[in-house]
């Protein structure tokens, strides 16, 4: 079952549940008679592993679940998704998240996690459905004896058909987060690259059929995102006209095959919690009018400053469950500390957030930097955080972080050189003609009606040259 079709079956289960006293009293998180279980071992590296868990009901239904099992000694989960897990010496629980705690007679909760090993290679064993132990046959590959770099093997049991189009969002569709990794509808690690808007309450006028043409089908684009800024003249103003902007490029992107990212554009208040009513109006309009469809990504705070981790977790806390229930299956970006410098220009680093990420599945931690700024040690940050949490560079410029100055080809081309080696996906700013040097475009282009290389900035030619060559999106 495609990871699409088993949230459809849960939440099927979960509407019934809703729909009849004698569903209500027939669901129950205490009764299960029995269950089986899948492990696989989907990602190793030294020292370290991905598992996918997939435990059949074999009892009466359920609307909540908690599956049970102990490690061999040396194992333990650093990252979960699908799940919330926790870890008492070798006994392990996995609880469901909101969305998938329904689980009907034979049918799957699954789940997915990452975990740290020192030589012990046994498939975990003593599995249990909310209390009672999984008679069934478990399945599974052992954890890894040896130290192999990451090699992705299918984990899915029902593989999705075949893509019938050739568009970034006809190869991949529904994308999730796996490991550390973004996924596509075949299990398989891809990276994304792209462009981001600028401000659409200044740069509306950049975002038209010839544009956004020129950026699928010229600069073959997989990703435009759409920068919706808060404050600074943005949704503020007008919830109800940015929200259906916003919308708009939603579908121009669809129509073209490439993913959407939905910029929740905070900068100036850097708590994102100031506009926390604003989010939550604003995420639960545009997730629920974009829930059926498979390009969409939510990113719900563009650049947190001058609060602490802590901060940006209470208010991601509130925002993702409210998306969530929209479109559950939808990956999520959540800003870090710093201007989305995983903490290190507020003096931190991404060790906060390893020490205390997000209980959510399925999100990924944003990394921003300005090339002529941001140099080595940003990138030894990135370097190591990414063995440990899955990161997304939903912006970066070619330039300073002024957005101006010298375009530093140099550190762009190390910086990207980087990202690709790790399968991070990037989006550059600007794809506009703001007059500064980030933006793609020269001054003036919008006004006209051609988007070609002559138009192009340096940046945007730069830019342009690292996103036109061929994608690697493995179907197999
Ligand atoms: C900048 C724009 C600039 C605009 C300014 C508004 O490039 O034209 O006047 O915002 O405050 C970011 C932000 C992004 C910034 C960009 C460049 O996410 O909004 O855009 N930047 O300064 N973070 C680091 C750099």
């Amino acid at each position: 079952m495609s990871q699409r079709t088993r949230v459809a079956a849960l939440l099927s289960a979960a509407v019934l549940a809703m729909s009849g006293i004698s569903a209500i009293t027939a669901m129950s998180a205490q009764a299960a008679a029995g269950c089986k279980v899948d492990y696989q071992i989907t990602n190793q590296w030294n020292p370290g592993f991905g598992a996918n868990v997939t435990v059949t009901n074999l009892g009466d239904p359920v609307s909540s679940w908690t599956v049970g099992w102990t490690f061999p000694s040396g194992q333990k989960v650093t990252q979960a998704w699908n799940a919330d897990v926790t870890q008492s010496g070798s006994a392990v629980t996995a609880r469901n998240v909101a969305w998938n705690g329904a689980v009907r007679t034979g049918g799957t909760a699954s789940f997915g996690f990452n975990g740290t090993w020192s030589g012990a290679n046994a498939v975990p064993t003593q599995f249990t459905l909310n209390g009672v132990a999984c008679t069934g046959s478990t399945t599974g590959t052992p954890t890894p004896t040896t130290s192999p770099t990451p090699s992705p093997t299918p984990t899915q049991t029902t593989t999705p058909p075949p893509p019938t189009g050739s568009t970034p969002v006809a190869i991949n569709g529904q994308l999730r987060v796996c490991g550390v990794n973004l996924c596509n509808q075949y299990g398989k690690p891809i990276q994304l690259r792209g462009v981001s808007t600028h401000g659409l309450q200044w740069f509306a006028k950049c975002y038209n059929t010839a544009s956004l043409d020129t950026l699928a089908n010229d600069w073959k684009a997989d990703v435009l995102r759409i920068a919706m800024y808060v404050n600074e003249d943005g949704y503020v103003t007008d919830p109800a006209g940015f929200t259906s902007r916003v919308n708009g490029l939603v579908d121009q992107a669809e129509q073209r095959g490439m993913y959407a990212i939905v910029d929740f554009h905070t900068l100036t208040p850097g708590d994102p919690n100031v506009n926390l009513e604003n989010a939550k109006t604003f995420f639960r309009n545009v997730a629920t009018r974009n829930a059926a469809k498979t390009n969409v990504i939510y990113e719900i705070a563009n650049e947190p400053n001058g609060v602490s981790w802590e901060q940006i977790r209470t208010y991601a806390n509130q925002v993702i469950p409210i998306i969530r229930a929209a479109d559950p299956d939808a990956v999520i970006l959540v800003g870090t500390r710093g201007w989305s410098s995983l903490g290190v220009s507020n003096g931190s680093t991404s060790a906060e957030i390893v020490a205390n990420p997000l209980s959510f599945s399925n999100i990924m931690y944003t990394f921003h930097f300005y090339a002529a700024s941001h140099l080595d040690n940003y990138r030894n940050e990135v370097r190591s955080a990414a063995t440990r949490l899955p990161l997304f560079v939903s912006e970066w410029g070619t330039t300073s972080a002024t957005g101006g100055g010298t375009v530093d080809i140099q550190s762009s081309t190390a910086w990207l050189d980087l990202l690709d080696s790790l399968k991070i996906s990037h989006v550059n700013w600007t794809y506009s003609d703001a007059n500064e040097s980030s933006a793609a475009f020269r001054s003036g282009t919008c006004s006209g009606s051609s988007y070609g290389t002559s138009q192009l900035s340096q940046s945007g030619q730069f830019v342009r040259s690292r996103i036109v060559t061929a994608d690697s999106f493995p179907t197999r």
